[in-house]
């Protein structure tokens, strides 16, 4: 799973990307720090999985992982050129999901761009930008396809008129999102891959210590179809550099959240509908993947080895903290909840599963 991560300038990207990542982005107290696009891959850690792992004896832990994208900030007008950020969107069109971070901090030693803090203009400032880097992304392919449906091809018609009825929608300030592909022309949203068309978590960047999301920002995510967390960023970038003992005795000096950062990734992961499972060998690895919801069970199989899923038997899937209390998969198979599973079989949040197959 990709994730991009777009807001103003010193709204506290870079110091959440940091958090996230603890990769040592550059994170400093003027606009337009981030003039690089980072790309940095973040492991999902699960909980879950570390106590699988201990009550069977695994003897690695390899968690999925979420690739995060950090921008430059972009200011309004990006789209005509100002600051840096609007050539950075390219850079997030092909991920899976958007992070809006927004500022609610009060801290006065840090610029806001437009000098005051409001963080319902500035998301609309961002949202706005968003909708006319698709915009012009939709005009300049329009003018490609109206060429190719010249020729008559059925599809290239069917895009073409996708594509102005969505030139439309965006022009009046609604998102890709709102204006879904027609039959004929499957491919014609994965072909443009707008912005607005992704789903997006809201992340109100609060003041350390004050865990709550402002009222407005929810308010703001629900409408838009979105949800929001609260982070600390800068807090929660420093917390990151310390090993885990001192930084759980730090959290408790300050009061912040423990769990800020799961938090989001959880939103993530409910946003696009992801759910995890997991494989574990006594003696071997213990890894976590993410999936759709209702994905099969032959599906995940593939998702651990393409070989894996086309020679897919059967799987036998246990939940995980039926895996746990048992304490192995002989203990669990006496107990009678280690369960044979068919390849069609929907994997539920949190199972785990061994595939028989045939190499
Ligand atoms: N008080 C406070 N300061 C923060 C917080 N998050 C970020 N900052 C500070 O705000 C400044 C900008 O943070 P960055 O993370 O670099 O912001 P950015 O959004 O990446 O900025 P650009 O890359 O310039 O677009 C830095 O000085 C941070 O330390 C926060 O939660 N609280
Ligand atoms: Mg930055």
């Amino acid at each position: 799973m990709k994730v991009g991560i777009v807001g103003m300038p010193n709204a506290g990207k870079s110091s959440l990307f940091n958090a996230l990542t603890s990769a040592g982005a550059e994170a400093a107290n003027y606009p337009f720090t981030t003039v690089e696009p980072n790309v940095a891959i973040v492991p999902v850690r699960d909980a879950r999985l570390d106590a699988i792992a201990e009550a069977i004896g695994s003897s690695e832990i390899t968690y999925d992982t979420l690739e995060v994208h950090d921008i430059a900030g972009l200011v309004r007008g990006a789209h005509e050129g100002e600051g840096l950020g609007n050539q950075f969107l390219a850079n997030i069109r092909e991920t899976d999901a958007i992070l809006h971070v927004v500022r609610a901090h009060d801290d006065d030693n840090v610029i806001h761009p437009d000098g005051r803090v409001d963080p319902i203009a500035d998301l609309e400032t961002i949202e706005a930008e968003l909708l006319y880097a698709d915009l012009e992304q939709a005009e300049r392919r329009v003018e490609r396809v109206r060429r190719q449906a010249k020729s008559g091809d059925s599809a290239a018609i069917a895009e073409e008129a996708w594509l102005r009825e969505l030139v439309e929608a965006l022009g009046a300030g609604r998102p890709a999102r709102s204006v879904p592909p027609p039959a004929a022309a499957p491919d014609a949203m994965r072909n443009l891959q707008p912005l607005t068309s992704k789903p997006v978590l809201f992340v109100a960047n609060v003041s350390e210590g004050d865990g709550a999301i402002p009222d407005a920002v929810a308010e703001y995510a629900a409408a838009a179809g979105g949800s929001a967390v609260a982070v600390s960023s800068r807090v929660e970038a420093e917390l990151a550099e310390l090993d885990p003992e001192d930084a759980a005795a730090m959290r408790a000096e300050m009061g912040v959240e423990d769990d800020a950062l799961e938090a989001l990734v959880k939103g993530a992961f409910e946003l696009l509908d992801l759910i995890s499972f997991f494989t574990a060998g006594e003696a071997k690895e213990a890894r976590g993947y993410a999936i759709p919801r209702g994905t099969s069970a032959q599906g995940a199989a593939g998702k651990i080895h393409t070989d894996i899923g086309r020679g897919f038997v059967r799987a036998e899937i246990i939940g995980w903290r039926e895996l746990v209390d048992a304490g192995g998969y002989s203990q669990a198979r006496e107990r009678g909840t280690l369960r044979i599973e068919g390849r069609d079989y929907a994997i539920a949040d949190g199972e785990v599963m061994t595939v028989r197959f045939t190499p």
